[in-house]
């Protein structure tokens, strides 16, 4: 099944992509452009990309504020179509999608597959939800002579901003929710990962996204961010990154004058699985070793700590290792590769400091070998045992489990300390007391729980993802109810009798 894709690749193999600002559908070049090199062979490059200046961003706000008023018109139907169509593109365009989620950001194969089939999903996905939303919704009649209306519109502006772990799926989803719900768009994706967002853009508008609809802005990470946040013609901010920065995007929206502007956001995550010793190992192994280290643990969903019942701690650990040992670390091109590269130099130092320190205050058990001569941004899968969660101070974005053993006896003290951390993205749950699973499932403050299975790989329409606390405001994404907090609603009530004193005549 894979293999088609082989072919495919190799025509992409020493592509050089190109991308910068599209404002109204011009494409924008500047002097000095940035280089982008593969995170798996630092010689290689994968194009270069202008990035956006301030003047850049205030022409896109003038241009997406300027094109709602047309936006706006296009019935649902057009635009639920048009994301319909942009669907078909990207399955038509997957090979170089692949070739660039591989190239770009270090995507293992199985990922930049996945990762296309994701954005897919989201357009289609969407597109039926926002037909359902914005239909006419019913009303109770009222009294005689009256007609009431419930419209369900864009708020405006929506200023996207996404990360580069998921360059296309979480890029487009955010854009296709505001697009579909009557906003128009401005992009800021990662700039990790411009290439694949300019070239997503492009094919929007051969989709039949018009140009006044979409703006794209990739680079100059917090000035743009900044600039988006301040300006009221910026009429919602849908977010996924850091906790850190959705704070600070949160406090400048609230010191906007002139409206009360929602913020979507999608953020980190500390998350745990709790294993208790009544679990077959296996099945504990096989998915705590997938939840942690597929995708190089760059998930915000990815497993960080191991909660292991001491009676069965030495046996998971014995087990954990050998499968560790089998992971492949290599060229995410390959497709024997499990785990590629992390994204950049300077995530590689922060993850490899955090094995350095953490693994002195409790105790490194085992790394997967690196393989020799790799010239890329890899960082050996990890595991060490530590206390407790609280003994992390932030997030460890990369492929680095954390295992800790607790007696029978403390699980609630396990779960209190789940919950001290004041996130709440992802749980796994293994157990066969199916009793205890759901008791520990309803008890700890998470947006998803997975019992007995990996936790993560969250699927469109299937498993709607988000957290709460630290994690995010919600709604989840590939929800049904995701689509709420773009839209405003507005009732209509016209007083039929007031013209002419008799409404039969209208
Ligand atoms: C993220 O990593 O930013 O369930 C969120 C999953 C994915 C997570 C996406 N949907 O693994």
């Amino acid at each position: 099944q894979r293999q088609p894709f082989g072919d495919e690749l190799a025509k992409w193999q020493d592509h050089q992509w190109q991308a910068g600002p599209i404002i109204n559908g011009q494409r924008l070049q500047s002097a000095d452009p940035r280089l982008i090199h593969c995170p798996a062979k630092l010689e290689q490059t994968v194009g270069q990309v202008f990035d956006a200046s301030a003047a850049i961003a205030h022409q896109a706000i003038a241009a997406a504020h300027t094109g709602f008023t047309q936006w706006h018109k296009v019935p649902v139907e057009q635009r639920a179509q048009t994301l319909e169509k942009l669907a078909d593109l990207l399955e038509q365009n997957s090979g170089e999608l692949i070739a660039l989620c591989v190239r770009e950001a270090g995507k293992t194969l199985q990922d930049s597959i996945d990762e296309v089939r994701e954005a897919v999903d989201f357009c289609r996905y969407y597109a039926l939800q926002g037909r359902q939303l914005c239909a006419k919704p019913q009303l109770m009649p009222g009294p005689t002579g009256e007609s009431n209306l419930l419209s369900v519109e864009g708020r405006g502006v929506f200023a996207c901003i996404s990360p580069w772990n998921f360059p296309l799926a979480i890029f487009l989803g955010q854009v296709a929710a505001a697009l579909v719900t009557g906003n128009t768009v401005i992009a800021k994706p990662a700039e990790q990962t411009s290439l694949i967002a300019g070239r997503t853009v492009e094919l929007m508008l051969d989709a039949g996204v018009p140009d006044y609809a979409i703006q794209l802005l990739p680079g100059a990470g917090a000035v743009v961010g900044q600039l988006l946040s301040d300006d009221e013609r910026v009429a919602g901010v849908c977010f996924t990154g850091s906790t850190a920065t959705a704070k600070r995007i949160n406090l400048s929206l609230a010191q906007r004058d002139g409206a009360i502007v929602p913020l979507i956001a999608e953020t980190g995550g500390q998350n745990a699985m709790i294993v208790d010793s009544t679990a077959l190992p296996e099945q504990i192994v096989k998915d705590a070793v997938h939840s942690a280290f597929a995708s190089a643990g760059q998930r915000c969903s990815a497993l960080r700590v191991l909660y292991v019942q001491d009676d069965i701690a030495d046996r998971v650990i014995e087990l954990l290792q050998g499968a560790m040992a089998e992971l492949r670390v290599g060229y995410p091109g390959h497709y024997a590769s499990d785990l590629g590269p992390v994204i950049d130099a300077n995530a590689q130092h922060k993850l490899l400091a955090h094995i350095e320190h953490i693994s002195e205050q409790g105790k490194l058990i085992y790394q997967t070998p690196l393989p020799k001569k790799i010239d890329g941004h890899f960082v050996p899968p990890s595991l060490i045992e530590i206390n407790s969660i609280a003994d992390l101070k932030e997030e460890n974005f990369g492929p680095i489990l954390h295992l800790v053993r607790y007696p029978a006896k403390d699980l609630a003290q396990v779960i209190d300390a789940i919950n001290n951390t004041g996130f709440g993205l992802t749980l796994g749950i293994h157990s066969r007391n199916e009793g205890l699973a759901q008791s520990i499932a309803s008890r700890v403050r998470v947006g998803n729980v997975y019992i007995n299975r990996n936790q993560i790989g969250a699927m469109v329409g299937v498993q709607p993802f988000g957290g709460q606390g630290l994690s995010g405001t919600g709604p989840k994404a590939g929800g049904p109810h995701y689509l709420q907090r773009f839209v405003t609603e507005r009732t209509v009530t016209n007083n039929l009798t007031a013209i002419g004193g008799n409404a039969n005549l209208l």
